[in-house]
C-alpha cells in the first residue's frame, strides 16, 4: 500500500498523465497512424503541450470532487459550461459543445444532454475527463458509479455511460496497484468486467486479452478496437496501451498517440492510468515541464489531498467489492 507521499504524487501522476497524453497526441488527432519519427521530432521539441477539452474538463471536474467531495450533477453541468464558455476553442467535440451552450443558457441539464443527439452522446468526451472520479472512491463498483454519475451530464447513451466507467474503474484499479511488483494484467481486465455489463463492451475486454497475449502492434490493436471518437471505439484502445507497457509510462503513452485515431484522447486516457500507477515522479521530466496546464495540476492536486489523511488516500474495499 503506497504511503501518503507516494499517493499524493501518484494522483499528481493520474492528472499530469491526462495533460501529457492530451498534449503529446493533440498534433496528431485524425491521422489514420502515426509514424514514429514523426512523434519522435514533436517528442524532442520543447514547445509548451497545450491541453484540448480533455484536460479542461477532467480539471473541472477534479476541482469539483476537491470542493463536494462527490458528484452534484446540476453544481457540475454549470462548472463544465462556465469552463466551456470561458475557453471553447479548445477543442470541443460539436454535440458536447450545443449541450454545453444550452447549460450556459440556462436549460436544465437533463434537457440539455438529450437536446442534441436522440438517446444522447456515445462520444468518450465523458471517459476522456472522467479518471479524477478514482481519487475520491474507495472501490471499483464506487469509480464506475461516480464515473457514470459524471457521465451523465453530457453522455446519456449507454456507450458514453460505460466508457465513463470503464476508464474511472481502471483509474481506481491503477492508482491502486503496487509499481513495485509486475501488474497482474488478466486480474486487471478481470476486474473490470463486472462494470460493463454489455456485450459489446465485454468483446472488447476478451479483444484486449487476445491482443496483449500476441503482443499485438498499435496497428492492429487500433484496427481490432478502433481508434474513433466513440466511447466503445476508444476506451479499450487506452487500457490496451497502458497494460501493453504497464511498467513503461513513457512506452505507453507513445504507444497510444502511434495508434492514430483520435490521439489526444486515448493518449490522455492512457496517460491518466499510467500516472495513477506509476506516480507524477514516474512521468519523464522533459515531458510534465511543458504542460501549460502544470501549476493549476498541482493547486489541483493540494486541494484534493489536503484535508484528507493517509488512511483516506489510501484505502481500498477489498476484492469482494
Ligand atoms: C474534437 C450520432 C454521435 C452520437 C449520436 C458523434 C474532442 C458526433 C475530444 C459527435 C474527443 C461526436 C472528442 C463526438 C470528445 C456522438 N448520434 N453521432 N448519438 N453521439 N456522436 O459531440 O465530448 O475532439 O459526430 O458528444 O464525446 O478530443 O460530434 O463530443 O476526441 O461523436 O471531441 O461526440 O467528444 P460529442 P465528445
Ligand atoms: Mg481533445
Ligand atoms: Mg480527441
Amino acid at each position: 500500500m503506497a504511503d501518503r507521499p507516494q499517493m499524493v504524487d501518484r494522483i499528481l501522476g493520474l492528472l499530469a498523465g491526462t495533460a501529457v497524453g492530451d498534449g503529446l497526441g493533440a498534433p496528431f488527432e485524425g491521422r489514420s497512424s502515426v509514424p514514429a519519427t514523426a512523434l519522435d521530432r514533436w517528442i524532442s521539441s520543447s514547445r509548451t503541450l497545450h491541453h484540448t477539452d480533455d484536460t479542461a474538463m477532467a480539471m473541472v471536474l477534479a476541482e469539483h470532487l476537491a470542493r463536494s467531495g462527490g458528484i452534484d450533477q446540476a453544481v457540475l453541468a454549470s462548472d463544465f459550461a462556465v469552463a466551456w464558455y470561458q475557453e471553447p476553442l479548445r477543442g470541443y467535440g460539436g454535440g458536447a459543445a450545443r449541450v454545453l451552450a444550452a447549460i450556459a443558457d440556462g436549460a436544465d441539464w437533463r434537457q440539455a444532454a438529450v437536446s442534441v443527439f436522440e438517446g444522447g452522446s456515445w462520444g468518450n468526451g465523458a471517459a476522456m475527463r472522467v479518471a479524477p472520479v478514482a481519487v475520491v472512491s474507495t472501490s471499483v463498483p464506487e469509480a464506475a458509479e461516480l464515473g457514470r454519475r459524471s457521465a451523465e451530464i453530457t453522455h446519456t447513451h449507454a456507450h458514453g455511460r460505460h466508457g465513463a466507467a470503464l476508464q474511472s474503474a481502471a483509474a481506481h484499479l491503477a492508482l491502486h496497484s503496487d509499481p513495485d511488483h509486475p501488474l497482474d494484467t488478466d486480474a486487471f481486465l478481470v476486474d473490470l468486467t463486472d462494470v460493463v455489463p454489455s456485450a459489446s463492451w465485454q468483446e472488447k475486454l476478451a479483444g484486449i486479452s487476445a491482443l496483449l497475449g500476441r503482443e499485438a502492434s498499435t496497428e492492429e490493436a487500433a484496427g481490432a478496437l478502433g481508434n474513433d471518437i466513440g466511447a466503445l471505439g476508444s476506451v479499450p484502445l487506452a487500457v490496451f496501451a497502458f497494460l501493453r507497457h504497464a511498467e513503461a509510462p513513457e512506452a505507453a503513452i507513445r504507444c497510444a498517440v502511434r495508434c492514430g485515431g483520435d490521439t489526444d484522447t486515448i493518449a490522455a486516457m492512457t496517460g491518466a492510468l499510467s500516472g495513477a500507477r506509476h506516480g507524477y515522479a514516474g512521468l519523464p521530466a522533459s515531458w510534465t515541464f511543458r504542460l501549460e496546464a502544470g501549476p493549476r495540476l498541482h493547486r489541483i492536486t493540494a486541494q484534493l489531498t489536503q484535508d484528507r489523511s493517509a488512511g483516506d488516500l489510501t484505502r481500498r474495499r477489498p476484492r469482494e467489492e
